[in-house]
C-alpha cells in the first residue's frame, strides 16, 4: 500500500478556480470523508460541500474520482475543484492531510505516473517543459513528445541498432572464415546513416534552445545612445529611467515581452564606457555578462554623434562575444543631425527609438522564427542530449573492431548504444537522477 499524497494542482495566486489533487489508496475514502457522501462514480463531476474536522463547511465544490489506474498516477485519484484564491484551497488541503494525506513533494505524481508506466521520462520532462513553455512552436514540439514522438524516434534508433547488431551475427556462419568485404561495407553504411541522424537530430536539439527556453535579448552600446528607450519602446511601457545623463542604467534590467509568438526576455544593460566609479565598473560587468547569456545582442549606436573610442569599444567587444550569436545592429537617433560615419559597421536598421520601434520587432520575429525548424525531433533536457551522444561515441568506437573482425568488441559498443538511447525513455535504476529530475517540476504535478 503506497502513502496517499496531496496537493494543490493549480497556480499560487487569485483565480476562478483551484484543483486539489489527491493520490493514492486513501483518495476516495478522503474524498468521502470531507464530502460526507459515499458515492462517487468514476469519471462523473459531483457537486459537493466539504467540511474540516471540525466539521465546518469550507466550501461548495466539484469531485472528480478517477479510479485507478485510469488516472494520471494509474492510482485512485481525486480531483477537487474549488472556489479560487488563497485560502480556500489550502483550507481543503489542510482537510485532506488531516484526512491521513502526505503533502505531495515537488513532481510525486508524475514520479508515481512514470514508476507506475504510465508515462516514460521523455513524456514527463515533456509535460514539466509544457507548463513553462517560452514560445508556441515550443508548446506545439512539447505537446507532440507528451504523446510519445520522442519516444517512437527513440525506439526507431533502437530498432535500428539492434537490426545492425543482428546482421553482424550472421558473420558467425562466417566464423572460420573472413567477413566478406560487402557485408562489412553494408553494416558500415547503416552505422554511417544511423550516427548521422542522431547528429542532425543533436545539431538540430541545440540550435534551437532558444525557441525552448525563451530566447534572451541584451540591449549594448555605449551610454546614452538610447537603449533604455529601446527597451521601453518594446515593452510600451516606460519600465527604465531614460535620459540625457551618460550613465543612467546603472544595472542591468529583464523584463519579460511577447514578440509575436515568444515570451522573451529582454535585458537593458549599462552604458559600456571606461569607468572609474565602482558601482558603474560592476554594472558594466554585469553588461558583458549579459552578452554571453543571451541569444540575440542588439548593438546601438548614436547617429547624432560621432563614432568615437567608446563605440569603437563595443565594436571589439562584439567581435570578441558574438559568434554564435544573432547580432543585430542599429543606428539609433536617426531624427536628429547626422553626424556619424563608419565604414567598418553594417547596420542592420535604422531607428528612432523614443518612436516607431516595429521594424525591429518584425527583425526580431524573422529571427526567433527562424529556429522554429519543422517537425523534427527535439531533444529537450540536457539528459536527453548526453544520452544521445554517449549514444554517438559508441558508434563510434564500433568502427574499427567492424573493420578488425573483433565482433565482440563491436557487439559490446552497440550493446551500449541501445542502452544510452533507451535510458532516454526509461533508465536503469538511478534514484539520485530520478528525484533530481522530478524534483523540478512545479508542486501538484
Ligand atoms: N532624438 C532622439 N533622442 C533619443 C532617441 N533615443 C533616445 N533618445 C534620448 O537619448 C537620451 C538617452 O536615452 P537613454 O534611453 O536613457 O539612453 P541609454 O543608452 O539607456 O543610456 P545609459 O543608461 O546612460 O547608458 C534620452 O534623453 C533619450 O530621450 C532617439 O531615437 N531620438
Ligand atoms: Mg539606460
Amino acid at each position: 500500500m503506497t502513502d496517499t499524497i496531496s496537493a494543490i494542482a493549480t497556480a499560487n495566486g487569485i483565480g476562478s478556480i483551484s484543483i486539489i489533487r489527491i493520490s493514492g489508496d486513501r483518495a476516495l475514502q478522503i474524498a468521502q470523508a470531507l464530502s460526507k457522501r459515499q458515492n462517487f462514480s468514476p469519471r462523473y463531476a459531483t457537486l459537493s460541500t466539504i467540511y474540516d474536522k471540525e466539521n465546518r463547511l469550507i466550501d461548495e465544490t466539484i469531485i472528480i474520482y478517477f479510479k485507478g489506474p485510469n488516472s494520471f498516477t494509474a492510482e485512485d485519484v481525486v480531483e477537487i475543484q474549488c472556489h479560487g484564491g488563497f485560502i480556500v484551497a489550502q483550507s481543503i488541503l489542510k482537510a485532506t492531510l488531516d484526512a491521513g494525506a502526505r503533502l505531495a513533494n515537488a513532481g510525486e505524481f508524475s514520479k508515481r505516473a512514470f514508476f507506475n508506466g504510465r508515462i516514460d521520462l521523455s513524456e514527463a520532462e515533456a509535460i514539466a517543459q509544457l507548463i513553462e513553455a517560452k514560445s508556441e512552436d515550443a508548446a506545439k514540439i512539447l505537446a507532440k513528445q507528451m504523446k510519445g514522438s520522442l519516444k517512437e524516434f527513440i525506439e526507431e534508433v533502437r530498432d535500428a541498432i539492434i537490426h545492425i547488431l543482428a546482421y553482424s551475427e550472421v558473420t558467425i556462419d562466417y566464423a572460420e572464415e573472413d567477413l566478406p568485404q560487402d557485408l562489412v561495407e553494408q553494416i558500415q553504411a547503416k552505422l554511417d546513416e544511423l550516427y548521422a541522424l542522431l547528429k542532425k537530430t543533436l545539431i538540430a536539439s541545440k540550435s534551437r534552445q532558444g525557441l525552448m527556453q525563451g530566447f534572451r535579448v541584451a540591449i549594448i552600446g555605449k551610454p546614452n545612445v538610447g537603449k533604455s528607450s529601446l527597451l521601453n519602446a518594446l515593452l510600451n511601457y516606460n519600465r527604465a529611467i531614460v535620459s540625457e545623463i551618460a550613465g543612467t542604467t546603472r544595472d542591468t534590467i529583464e523584463e519579460q515581452v511577447k514578440i509575436g509568438t515568444h515570451l522573451i526576455k529582454i535585458v537593458d544593460t549599462a552604458g559600456i564606457r571606461e569607468a572609474n566609479d565602482e558601482i558603474e565598473k560592476i554594472g558594466i560587468q554585469r553588461s558583458l555578462a549579459a552578452i554571453q547569456e543571451s541569444d540575440i545582442v542588439i548593438a546601438l549606436f548614436d547617429a547624432s554623434r560621432e563614432l568615437d573610442d567608446e563605440d569603437r569599444k563595443i565594436v571589439t567587444l562584439l567581435e570578441e562575444n558574438g559568434q554564435n550569436k544573432e547580432l543585430i545592429v542599429i543606428k539609433n537617433k536617426i531624427d536628429l543631425p547626422q553626424n556619424f560615419s563608419c565604414d567598418t559597421l553594417n547596420f542592420d536598421l535604422e531607428l528612432n527609438s523614443k518612436d516607431d520601434v516595429s521594424l525591429l520587432v518584425e527583425k526580431l520575429e524573422d529571427i526567433m522564427d527562424k529556429s522554429n525548424g519543422s517537425d523534427e525531433i527535439m531533444l529537450i533536457s540536457e539528459r536527453q542530449i548526453a544520452a544521445v551522444e554517449a549514444t554517438m561515441k559508441n558508434i563510434e568506437e564500433a568502427y574499427e573492431p567492424l573493420e578488425f573482425q573483433e565482433l565482440e568488441i563491436f557487439s559490446f559498443h552497440l550493446n551500449e548504444a541501445v542502452k544510452e538511447m533507451a535510458s532516454i525513455t526509461r533508465p536503469f535504476e538511478n534514484d539520485e537522477m530520478l528525484d533530481k529530475m522530478f524534483g523540478s517540476f512545479c508542486l501538484g504535478k
